[in-house]
């Protein structure tokens, strides 16, 4: 019995120990002393080269997933995979009941019929931009292992397909002619790759096996940067097996050789481990690589928990499921309102909102994406404003929505419009600059704006009110565009009650 015990302590014990340093949903605990770390961040955190900058002004994001997943798009001969597969663009692991027979000998043949009729990446990169996304991350290959351009390295990819075209050519091209940044996705592990463990080599066939599958890694990824040169960055996943941790010194080997090879290559925290299995942040707790790539269909709760750290968030359109699912119904799909929601929330706490395509075998996004594209496209034409270049604008957070910043502007994206009209902005009372102007972006009219001091005891706050007219309708959230300037006349001290 105590032995039990014992052991479930130290299972608790051990839980603790591997999930301290990479949580993205608390603030980043630190260890209290720094120990020594050999294979820990090569870049410095939050570079501040051009490229660098330039990510954490973007604001908003297309992810676009698209694959041999994409002709099934989570079904087969009229058979859901929903349960049976973890995510649409997972359905080659499809197993239980549903599945069909000889499923995986049929995915891994669907590349003899991907020949996507309709594709047009000019009409993408249009829509892209109309929607307002400053860049764009796009699946080269995915853990099925089928590489999206034509590699010299694997006979598994897009020439050998009807279609024969490089698409990822093709996509570079057409969203960088937009002036859209494109970063190429590139998910190490595979599931079809025969030098492919998941588990630590050990014996020495094992070991020469997983050689060969990370020289070849780093031959895909030398010719991706090589082929797309207008690539601004990777973004690596499947990166989580214990293979890949162990192959530590590799890993810190091929991060420097990228950097070297391609200056300002920007490189998310998912790419490696240090010596201790730590990924995302090393064991001292510094973050790995540019950005932290953490956040996937999860919020900060709270600007702390961000430590500082460059950061983006990429979002599924339905609960989970990136490739193209044909069929959305029974699940919640976020509206344009919860995804608008969700970018001011990553904006206002210096982050990026990259929202997820999954385009069908014919090249056509779902007609639900369509929708929330030009939904989302026709708010930011009257308030990117609020979207672009701004920060963290160092204010309590509002009930009412979220602030941003640009120099001696102040934005309040307005979620919750209060019943009386009167949008309450609170300043520290000590604070040297206050709302002094306030409008609309919708229509640029200037709005009335008082000082309220409402004396609340031991309140550290005073209060700005903006004055909304009764006769503005909205039926989206609104932005208040506000100056900054010197307050009139620093807040009254008035007594503080003794109790
Ligand atoms: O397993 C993948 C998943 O299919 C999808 O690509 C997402 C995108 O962030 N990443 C992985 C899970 O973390």
């Amino acid at each position: 019995m105590i032995k039990k015990i014992q052991i479930s302590l130290l299972c608790l014990c051990l839980l603790s120990i591997s999930v301290s340093y990479a949580q993205w949903t608390g603030p980043k605990r630190k260890p209290a002393q720094r120990i020594e770390v050999k294979y820990g961040p090569i870049t410095p955190k939050n570079r501040t080269d051009e490229n660098m900058e330039r990510f954490r002004n973007y604001g908003l994001g297309q992810f676009i997933h698209w694959g041999l997943y994409a002709i099934p798009g989570n079904e087969w001969e009229g058979v859901s995979a929903r349960g049976g597969a973890a995510a649409s663009e997972w359905i080659r692991s499809w197993g239980g009941a549903t599945a069909p027979k000889d499923w995986k000998n049929t995915y891994d043949n669907l590349y003899k019929q991907f020949n996507p009729k309709d594709f047009d990446a000019k009409k993408w990169a249009k829509q892209a931009k109309d929607m307002g996304a400053r860049y764009m991350i796009f699946t080269t290959k995915h853990h099925d292992g089928f590489a999206m351009w034509p590699t010299k390295y694997s006979d598994y990819n897009i020439s050998k397909t009807p279609y024969k075209k490089d698409v990822t050519k093709e996509i570079v091209d057409a969203y960088t002619a937009e002036g859209i940044d494109v970063y190429l996705y590139f998910s190490v592990l595979e599931w079809n790759n025969p030098n492919y463990m998941g588990a630590e080599p050990k014996t020495p066939e094992e070991k020469e096996k997983f050689q060969k599958f990370l020289d070849y890694t780093r031959n895909q990824l030398l010719e991706l940067l090589t082929n797309y040169p207008q690539t601004k960055g990777l973004w690596f996943d499947g990166t989580w097996d214990k293979s890949w941790i162990m192959a530590y010194e590799f890993t810190y080997n091929l991060e420097k050789e990228l950097r070297t090879k391609f200056p300002g290559i920007i490189i998310g925290s998912r790419f490696r481990n240090d010596e201790f299995g730590k990924r995302h942040f090393d064991s001292n707790g510094d973050i790995l690589g540019d950005y932290e790539q953490g956040w996937e269909r999860k919020l900060p709760a709270e600007f702390e928990w961000l430590d500082g750290n460059t950061w983006d968030c990429v979002m599924t359109v339905p609960p989970n499921g990136w490739g193209y699912m044909k069929d959305w119904s029974g699940l919640y799909t976020k509206t344009s309102d919860d995804l608008i929601d969700m970018l001011m929330h990553c904006v206002s706490m210096n982050g990026n909102l990259v929202l997820n395509f999954g385009p069908d075998g014919n090249g056509k996004m779902h007609p639900g994406e369509d929708i929330l594209a030009k939904e989302i496209g026709e708010w930011m034409k009257v308030n990117s404003e609020a979207v672009y270049d701004v920060r963290h604008a160092g204010l309590s957070p509002s009930k009412l929505g979220y602030f941003t910043r640009k120099e001696n502007n102040l934005y309040l994206t307005v979620f919750n419009r209060p019943v009386n009209n009167i949008v309450r902005i609170a300043v520290p009372k000590k604070s040297t600059e206050v709302p002094k102007t306030a409008k609309l972006l919708v229509d640029s009219k200037e709005l009335k704006v008082v000082h309220s001091d409402i004396g609340l005891d031991l309140d550290q706050s005073t209060y700005y009110d903006v004055v909304l007219p009764e006769n503005f309708n909205a039926k989206k959230a609104f932005v208040i565009k506000m100056e900054l300037g010197a307050p009139k006349t620093a807040a009254e001290k008035l007594m503080d009650a003794k109790m």
